[in-house]
């Protein structure tokens, strides 16, 4: 078996659903200290691998979107958000750069993956796009053809020269349909027709997806107001970031997981993008009423 076929069986044994690889110059164009090969000098190859969200988890967002039930809202955060899909992401992006690194003697960097994984160092969506795994959504997240936005990646950089996947080039995933934004409850997404966006090019393709406001979102996903979940109102819905971050830094020690202040709120435009057969996971089993 040659080693893309056994990285990608070694993933999938370890509880992804894909890889991809992208070839290092499908990078060009990204911004300084971004770039794969600022992180690991002699850069080849981008590895994402991803893994699906549970559908009985999605619809345990919808119980509470729905039906008022925010006691089961951190379910999304533990199996969701912030602990199981970083910790498997982790355990996998692991996994394959230590055989990269045994078997091809080879160097292999594996990036973090998310909340509880020590920060950022390239954009996983650009790395997912480039990988051939799906395309920007309008939401600015990125959709697989089989899953939707109800996916998370995790990367690892390798100095092995993998042969590269071609990028997606199906039917569009993105429909124009706008649930996103409206689904939005501070108005983070820019509609569609605003000048609320922004374009890339990955390889030869060129791609356009909404501006999401980091700051409004971070209000609902961090429960700062009593509306999205929050104890008290700390910050106005059109917060500024500083506004923000003063806030989360008064937030006590959050006593309900492993976050200092629980950021697994909404999740709204990734659970009801119909993108990913949305209609035969949940409209169809009955698991929504939209
Ligand atoms: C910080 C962060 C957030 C912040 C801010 C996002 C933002 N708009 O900046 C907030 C809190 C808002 C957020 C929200 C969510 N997030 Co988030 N987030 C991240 C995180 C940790 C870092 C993003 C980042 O700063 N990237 C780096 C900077 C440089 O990239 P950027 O600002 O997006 O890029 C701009 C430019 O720099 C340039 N660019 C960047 N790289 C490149 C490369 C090339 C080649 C080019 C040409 C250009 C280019 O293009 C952009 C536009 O100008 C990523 C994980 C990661 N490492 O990517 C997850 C991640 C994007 N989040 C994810 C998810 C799931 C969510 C939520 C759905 C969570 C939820 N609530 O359930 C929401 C979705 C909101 C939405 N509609 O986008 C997933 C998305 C999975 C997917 N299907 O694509 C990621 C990838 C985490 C993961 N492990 O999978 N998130
Ligand atoms: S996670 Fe919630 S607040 Fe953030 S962009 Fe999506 S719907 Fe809006
Ligand atoms: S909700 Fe509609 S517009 Fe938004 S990303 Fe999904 S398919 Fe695209």
């Amino acid at each position: 078996m040659d080693i893309k076929n056994r990285l990608k069986e070694l993933a999938l044994k370890n509880g992804m659903d894909m890889l991809g690889v992208a070839s290092v110059d499908r990078f060009d164009g990204s911004p300084e200290g971004c770039h794969p090969t600022e992180i690991l000098p002699g850069c080849k190859s981008v590895i994402v691998v991803g893994v699906r969200l549970l559908d009985g988890i999605i619809q345990a967002n919808f119980r509470s979107f729905e039906d008022g039930r925010s006691d089961l809202k951190g379910l999304y955060g533990t199996y969701g958000y912030a602990l199981l899909p970083n910790y498997e992401l982790t355990y996998a992006c692991y996994t394959v750069a230590q055989t990269l690194e045994r078997e091809l003697g080879e160097v292999a960097t594996p990036l973090s993956t998310g909340p509880m994984t020590n920060g950022r160092q390239i954009s996983l969506r650009h790395a997912a796009v480039a990988a051939g795994l799906g395309e920007f959504g309008w939401m600015s997240i990125v959709l697989t053809p089989e899953f939707g936005p109800r996916n998370r990646f995790g990367v690892i950089l390798t100095t092995a020269e993998l042969a590269p996947d071609p990028m997606y080039g199906g039917e569009p995933l993105c429909n124009n349909c706008g649930i996103c934004v409206k689904a939005c409850p501070i108005g983070a997404i820019g509609a569609r027709g605003t000048e609320d966006k922004h374009s890339c090019k990955l390889g030869d393709k060129e791609y356009t997806y909404a501006t999401v406001n980091m700051a409004r979102c971070f209000v609902v996903e961090h429960a700062l107001r009593k509306e999205y979940g929050g104890k008290e109102d700390l910050v106005e819905n059109d917060a500024s970031m500083q506004e923000v971050g003063a806030a989360l830094a008064k937030l006590p020690i959050s006593d309900s997981g492993l976050q200092h202040a629980d950021s697994w709120h909404c999740g709204r435009c990734l659970s009801y993008c119909p993108a990913g057969k949305w209609k035969e996971h949940f409209r169809d089993r009955k698991l929504s009423n939209h």
